[in-house]
Protein backbone atom coordinates (compact mmCIF):
# COMPACT_ATOMS: atom_id res chain seq x y z
CA UNK A 1 0.00 0.00 0.00
CA UNK A 2 1.51 3.01 -1.31
CA UNK A 3 0.96 6.31 0.44
CA UNK A 4 1.19 9.68 -1.13
CA UNK A 5 4.30 11.85 -0.03
CA UNK A 6 3.92 15.48 1.20
CA UNK A 7 7.44 16.23 0.41
CA UNK A 8 9.06 15.15 -3.11
CA UNK A 9 11.71 17.38 -3.01
CA UNK A 10 15.03 15.88 -4.54
CA UNK A 11 18.13 17.31 -5.67
CA UNK A 12 18.16 15.61 -9.50
CA UNK A 13 15.07 14.94 -12.00
CA UNK A 14 15.44 11.46 -13.34
CA UNK A 15 16.62 12.48 -16.99
CA UNK A 16 19.79 13.87 -15.48
CA UNK A 17 20.97 10.12 -15.01
CA UNK A 18 20.68 9.10 -18.41
CA UNK A 19 24.30 9.36 -19.25
CA UNK A 20 25.15 7.74 -15.75
CA UNK A 21 22.61 5.13 -16.24
CA UNK A 22 24.04 4.43 -19.94
CA UNK A 23 27.75 4.09 -18.91
CA UNK A 24 26.96 1.45 -16.06
CA UNK A 25 24.58 -0.80 -18.21
CA UNK A 26 27.62 -0.66 -21.08
CA UNK A 27 30.39 -1.71 -18.71
CA UNK A 28 31.28 -4.95 -17.68
CA UNK A 29 33.44 -4.15 -14.91
CA UNK A 30 33.19 -0.88 -13.08
CA UNK A 31 35.42 0.33 -10.39
CA UNK A 32 33.93 3.08 -7.72
CA UNK A 33 35.71 4.80 -5.62
CA UNK A 34 35.69 7.78 -2.92
CA UNK A 35 38.38 10.72 -2.02
CA UNK A 36 41.38 10.25 0.51
CA UNK A 37 41.02 10.14 3.79
CA UNK A 38 37.42 8.59 2.91
CA UNK A 39 35.02 10.27 5.36
CA UNK A 40 31.35 8.96 5.70
CA UNK A 41 29.92 10.08 2.85
CA UNK A 42 32.94 8.95 0.62
CA UNK A 43 32.71 5.14 1.66
CA UNK A 44 28.61 5.52 2.29
CA UNK A 45 28.26 6.78 -1.25
CA UNK A 46 30.65 4.22 -2.92
CA UNK A 47 29.48 1.35 -0.52
CA UNK A 48 25.78 2.05 -1.43
CA UNK A 49 25.86 2.36 -5.00
CA UNK A 50 28.37 -0.56 -5.58
CA UNK A 51 26.08 -2.97 -3.04
CA UNK A 52 23.48 -2.05 -5.40
CA UNK A 53 25.09 -2.24 -8.50
CA UNK A 54 26.31 -6.00 -7.80
CA UNK A 55 22.82 -6.76 -7.17
CA UNK A 56 21.48 -5.19 -10.31
CA UNK A 57 24.07 -6.66 -12.19
CA UNK A 58 25.31 -9.95 -11.09
CA UNK A 59 27.33 -10.27 -13.74
CA UNK A 60 29.06 -7.24 -14.23
CA UNK A 61 32.56 -6.70 -11.98
CA UNK A 62 32.29 -4.65 -9.60
CA UNK A 63 35.45 -3.59 -7.27
CA UNK A 64 34.93 -0.98 -3.90
CA UNK A 65 38.40 1.19 -4.32
CA UNK A 66 39.89 2.79 -1.28
CA UNK A 67 41.70 5.60 -2.48
CA UNK A 68 44.76 5.18 -0.29
CA UNK A 69 46.65 2.15 1.30
CA UNK A 70 44.93 2.61 4.62
CA UNK A 71 42.30 0.74 6.52
CA UNK A 72 38.93 2.12 6.69
CA UNK A 73 38.54 4.25 9.99
CA UNK A 74 36.77 1.92 12.22
CA UNK A 75 33.97 4.01 13.19
CA UNK A 76 32.76 3.46 9.75
CA UNK A 77 33.29 -0.35 9.26
CA UNK A 78 30.39 -1.11 10.88
CA UNK A 79 28.97 -0.63 6.70
CA UNK A 80 28.73 -4.03 4.72
CA UNK A 81 30.72 -4.49 1.88
CA UNK A 82 33.67 -2.28 3.99
CA UNK A 83 36.13 -5.35 4.30
CA UNK A 84 35.62 -5.99 0.47
CA UNK A 85 37.34 -2.83 -0.27
CA UNK A 86 40.68 -3.03 -2.04
CA UNK A 87 43.46 -0.21 -2.28
CA UNK A 88 43.35 1.06 -5.55
CA UNK A 89 47.72 1.09 -5.44
CA UNK A 90 46.70 -2.90 -5.12
CA UNK A 91 44.50 -3.05 -8.08
CA UNK A 92 45.96 -3.57 -11.71
CA UNK A 93 43.09 -3.71 -14.01
CA UNK A 94 41.61 -2.18 -16.48
CA UNK A 95 38.32 -1.49 -16.09
CA UNK A 96 35.70 -0.73 -18.40
CA UNK A 97 34.31 2.11 -16.18
CA UNK A 98 35.43 4.29 -13.08
CA UNK A 99 33.02 5.91 -11.00
CA UNK A 100 33.77 8.77 -8.76
CA UNK A 101 32.06 9.87 -5.78
CA UNK A 102 32.35 12.63 -3.63
CA UNK A 103 35.20 14.04 -5.17
CA UNK A 104 35.83 17.26 -6.31
CA UNK A 105 39.18 16.90 -8.38
CA UNK A 106 41.30 13.88 -9.65
CA UNK A 107 44.07 14.81 -7.52
CA UNK A 108 41.82 14.11 -4.40
CA UNK A 109 41.51 10.08 -5.79
CA UNK A 110 45.39 9.86 -4.81
CA UNK A 111 45.83 6.47 -5.38
CA UNK A 112 42.51 5.30 -7.17
CA UNK A 113 43.33 8.32 -9.78
CA UNK A 114 45.33 6.32 -12.04
CA UNK A 115 42.47 3.97 -12.49
CA UNK A 116 40.64 6.60 -12.94
CA UNK A 117 42.87 7.50 -15.70
CA UNK A 118 43.37 3.94 -17.37
CA UNK A 119 39.28 3.39 -17.41
CA UNK A 120 37.58 3.33 -20.75
CA UNK A 121 35.36 5.91 -19.14
CA UNK A 122 34.78 7.87 -16.17
CA UNK A 123 31.19 8.97 -14.60
CA UNK A 124 31.60 11.39 -11.62
CA UNK A 125 28.89 11.53 -8.88
CA UNK A 126 29.15 14.47 -6.67
CA UNK A 127 27.99 17.49 -4.62
CA UNK A 128 31.44 19.58 -4.26
CA UNK A 129 31.93 23.00 -6.85
CA UNK A 130 34.73 21.47 -8.95
CA UNK A 131 36.56 23.65 -12.22
CA UNK A 132 38.18 21.20 -13.68
CA UNK A 133 35.45 18.18 -14.56
CA UNK A 134 36.93 14.48 -14.81
CA UNK A 135 34.00 12.91 -15.50
CA UNK A 136 32.59 11.88 -19.30
CA UNK A 137 29.65 11.66 -17.78
CA UNK A 138 29.12 14.14 -14.57
CA UNK A 139 26.31 14.68 -11.90
CA UNK A 140 27.37 17.27 -9.94
CA UNK A 141 24.91 19.06 -7.49
CA UNK A 142 26.52 21.27 -5.22
CA UNK A 143 23.09 21.89 -3.41
CA UNK A 144 22.96 18.27 -2.44
CA UNK A 145 23.51 17.64 0.71
CA UNK A 146 25.78 14.94 0.62
CA UNK A 147 26.67 12.49 -2.36
CA UNK A 148 25.04 10.08 -0.66
CA UNK A 149 22.12 11.97 -1.97
CA UNK A 150 22.74 11.79 -5.18
CA UNK A 151 23.01 8.05 -5.27
CA UNK A 152 20.11 7.18 -3.56
CA UNK A 153 17.91 9.48 -6.56
CA UNK A 154 20.15 7.43 -8.66
CA UNK A 155 19.17 3.96 -7.55
CA UNK A 156 15.30 5.25 -7.32
CA UNK A 157 15.79 6.41 -11.18
CA UNK A 158 17.51 3.59 -12.34
CA UNK A 159 15.39 1.36 -10.51
CA UNK A 160 18.27 -0.29 -8.88
CA UNK A 161 17.66 -2.18 -5.91
CA UNK A 162 17.90 -0.50 -2.20
CA UNK A 163 18.42 -2.59 0.64
CA UNK A 164 18.42 -2.03 4.49
CA UNK A 165 22.16 -2.86 3.90
CA UNK A 166 22.07 -0.02 1.23
CA UNK A 167 19.83 2.45 2.72
CA UNK A 168 22.38 2.12 6.08
CA UNK A 169 25.38 2.94 3.84
CA UNK A 170 23.64 5.88 2.25
CA UNK A 171 22.17 6.87 5.18
CA UNK A 172 25.67 6.87 6.78
CA UNK A 173 26.51 8.90 3.87
CA UNK A 174 24.13 11.91 5.00
CA UNK A 175 24.06 11.71 8.46
CA UNK A 176 28.03 12.73 8.22
CA UNK A 177 27.75 15.12 5.83
CA UNK A 178 24.83 17.15 7.14
CA UNK A 179 26.62 16.84 11.11
CA UNK A 180 23.62 14.95 12.16
CA UNK A 181 21.34 17.23 10.21
CA UNK A 182 22.74 20.41 12.09
CA UNK A 183 24.40 22.34 9.05
CA UNK A 184 23.12 24.44 6.58
CA UNK A 185 23.26 22.21 4.12
CA UNK A 186 20.45 19.85 5.68
CA UNK A 187 17.82 20.86 3.33
CA UNK A 188 14.56 19.48 2.17
CA UNK A 189 15.54 17.05 -0.42
CA UNK A 190 18.20 16.01 3.03
CA UNK A 191 14.81 15.15 4.49
CA UNK A 192 12.87 13.86 2.03
CA UNK A 193 15.92 11.12 1.06
CA UNK A 194 16.41 10.53 4.64
CA UNK A 195 12.79 9.16 4.85
CA UNK A 196 12.96 7.18 1.64
CA UNK A 197 16.57 5.83 2.86
CA UNK A 198 14.20 4.81 6.69
CA UNK A 199 11.11 3.77 4.78
CA UNK A 200 13.53 1.36 2.72
CA UNK A 201 15.41 0.03 6.04
CA UNK A 202 18.62 2.43 7.01
CA UNK A 203 19.23 2.39 10.92
CA UNK A 204 19.80 5.96 12.44
CA UNK A 205 20.02 4.75 15.93
CA UNK A 206 22.64 1.95 14.67
CA UNK A 207 24.77 4.74 13.02
CA UNK A 208 24.67 7.33 15.66
CA UNK A 209 25.72 4.80 17.69
CA UNK A 210 28.49 3.41 15.95
CA UNK A 211 29.77 6.73 14.34
CA UNK A 212 28.93 9.39 17.32
CA UNK A 213 28.86 6.89 20.07
CA UNK A 214 31.37 4.71 20.11
CA UNK A 215 34.88 6.90 20.85
CA UNK A 216 37.51 5.11 21.95
CA UNK A 217 38.91 6.76 25.63
CA UNK A 218 42.15 7.67 23.69
CA UNK A 219 39.77 9.96 21.44
CA UNK A 220 38.32 11.58 24.45
CA UNK A 221 41.56 12.55 26.14
CA UNK A 222 42.52 14.00 23.07
CA UNK A 223 39.07 15.87 23.19
CA UNK A 224 39.75 17.59 26.29
CA UNK A 225 43.03 18.81 25.35
CA UNK A 226 41.55 20.22 22.22
CA UNK A 227 39.07 21.70 23.92
CA UNK A 228 41.51 23.41 26.61
CA UNK A 229 43.27 24.96 23.77
CA UNK A 230 40.11 26.65 22.16
CA UNK A 231 41.03 30.12 21.05
CA UNK A 232 38.74 32.98 19.88
CA UNK A 233 39.55 36.44 18.13
CA UNK A 234 37.15 39.63 17.53
CA UNK A 235 34.80 38.81 20.08
CA UNK A 236 34.43 35.23 19.84
CA UNK A 237 33.50 35.04 16.24
CA UNK A 238 36.74 33.51 15.64
CA UNK A 239 37.07 30.23 17.64
CA UNK A 240 39.85 28.15 16.46
CA UNK A 241 41.55 24.59 18.33
CA UNK A 242 44.63 22.61 17.29
CA UNK A 243 46.37 19.90 17.98
CA UNK A 244 50.13 18.66 17.55
CA UNK A 245 51.42 15.21 16.31
CA UNK A 246 52.85 15.00 19.78
CA UNK A 247 49.21 15.09 21.58
CA UNK A 248 48.09 12.37 18.99
CA UNK A 249 51.27 10.25 19.72
CA UNK A 250 50.66 10.61 23.74
CA UNK A 251 46.80 9.97 23.44
CA UNK A 252 47.30 7.43 20.78
CA UNK A 253 44.72 8.25 18.39
CA UNK A 254 45.26 8.24 14.69
CA UNK A 255 45.28 10.54 12.45
CA UNK A 256 42.15 9.74 11.26
CA UNK A 257 40.69 9.61 14.27
CA UNK A 258 40.18 13.19 14.41
CA UNK A 259 37.73 14.35 11.60
CA UNK A 260 35.18 15.05 14.25
CA UNK A 261 37.29 17.90 16.53
CA UNK A 262 36.32 20.77 14.46
CA UNK A 263 33.10 20.03 15.98
CA UNK A 264 34.39 20.53 19.30
CA UNK A 265 35.61 24.31 18.11
CA UNK A 266 32.39 25.16 16.47
CA UNK A 267 30.26 24.27 19.42
CA UNK A 268 31.46 28.34 20.86
CA UNK A 269 28.43 30.34 21.36
CA UNK A 270 28.76 32.97 18.58
CA UNK A 271 31.44 31.60 16.92
CA UNK A 272 31.37 32.40 13.10
CA UNK A 273 34.11 31.05 11.52
CA UNK A 274 35.97 27.99 12.60
CA UNK A 275 39.35 26.26 12.34
CA UNK A 276 41.06 23.82 13.74
CA UNK A 277 44.52 22.72 12.69
CA UNK A 278 45.99 18.94 13.47
CA UNK A 279 49.95 18.18 12.45
CA UNK A 280 49.29 14.37 11.36
CA UNK A 281 53.21 14.32 11.51
CA UNK A 282 55.85 16.90 12.64
CA UNK A 283 55.41 19.66 9.84
CA UNK A 284 52.50 18.22 8.08
CA UNK A 285 49.29 20.44 8.87
CA UNK A 286 45.94 19.35 8.29
CA UNK A 287 43.65 22.54 8.39
CA UNK A 288 39.28 22.30 8.86
CA UNK A 289 37.77 25.14 8.66
CA UNK A 290 34.00 25.59 9.47
CA UNK A 291 30.88 28.73 8.66
CA UNK A 292 28.32 28.77 10.79
CA UNK A 293 26.74 31.94 8.90
CA UNK A 294 26.84 33.03 5.33
CA UNK A 295 30.43 33.18 5.09
CA UNK A 296 32.41 31.56 2.59
CA UNK A 297 35.48 30.06 4.13
CA UNK A 298 35.92 28.09 0.85
CA UNK A 299 38.15 30.63 -0.76
CA UNK A 300 40.65 30.86 2.47
CA UNK A 301 41.07 26.54 1.69
CA UNK A 302 41.51 27.30 -1.58
CA UNK A 303 44.59 29.95 -0.65
CA UNK A 304 46.18 27.14 1.32
CA UNK A 305 45.92 24.74 -1.67
CA UNK A 306 42.92 22.93 -0.48
CA UNK A 307 38.89 23.49 -1.22
CA UNK A 308 35.29 22.31 -0.51
CA UNK A 309 32.43 23.92 0.19
CA UNK A 310 31.12 27.35 1.37
CA UNK A 311 30.41 26.39 4.95
CA UNK A 312 32.98 23.23 5.52
CA UNK A 313 36.41 23.36 3.67
CA UNK A 314 39.82 21.75 4.26
CA UNK A 315 43.78 22.32 3.21
CA UNK A 316 46.86 20.30 3.68
CA UNK A 317 50.37 22.30 4.21
CA UNK A 318 53.53 21.42 4.55
CA UNK A 319 56.71 22.13 6.14
CA UNK A 320 55.07 24.85 8.66
CA UNK A 321 54.55 24.69 12.38
CA UNK A 322 51.01 25.27 13.83
CA UNK A 323 51.76 28.40 15.23
CA UNK A 324 52.87 29.71 11.39
CA UNK A 325 49.53 28.53 10.02
CA UNK A 326 47.18 30.13 13.10
CA UNK A 327 49.45 33.16 11.91
CA UNK A 328 48.44 33.10 8.33
CA UNK A 329 44.98 31.97 8.55
CA UNK A 330 43.52 34.00 11.36
CA UNK A 331 43.82 37.44 10.50
CA UNK A 332 41.67 35.95 7.17
CA UNK A 333 39.44 34.67 9.40
CA UNK A 334 39.37 38.09 11.24
CA UNK A 335 39.24 39.88 7.82
CA UNK A 336 36.18 37.37 6.45
CA UNK A 337 34.21 38.38 9.88
CA UNK A 338 34.68 41.76 9.75
CA UNK A 339 33.62 42.64 5.85
CA UNK A 340 32.16 46.18 5.46
CA UNK A 341 28.80 43.98 4.92
CA UNK A 342 29.47 41.65 7.93
CA UNK A 343 27.78 43.87 10.46
CA UNK A 344 31.01 43.41 12.74
CA UNK A 345 30.64 46.73 14.50
CA UNK A 346 27.16 46.05 15.06
CA UNK A 347 27.02 43.72 18.10
CA UNK A 348 28.44 43.45 21.06
CA UNK A 349 32.20 43.23 19.67
CA UNK A 350 34.95 45.17 21.62
CA UNK A 351 38.50 44.47 20.47
MN1 LIG B 1 30.35 14.60 0.69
Amino acid sequence: MSSTSRCMARSTTPDMWDMVIEHIEGARSIAISGHTNPDGDALGSALGLGLSLRMAFPSKQIVFLLADDAPVPRVYRFMEGTCDMVPASRYTEKPDLFISVDVPVLSRLADSAAVAKRALGRVVIDHHPSHDEFGDASVRVTSAAATAVLVEELLEAAGYPCTPQIATCLMTGLVTDTGRFQYQNANPSAFACASRLVDAGAEPARIALEVYQSQRIEYLRLESIVMGRIGTRVGGRVAFSYAYAADLSSCGVSSDECDGLVDVVRTVQGSQVCLFLKETEPGVIRGNLRSKGHWDISSIAVEHGGGGHSAAAGFTVEGRSVEDVLDSILPQLEALVCAPDSACDTGDVHG
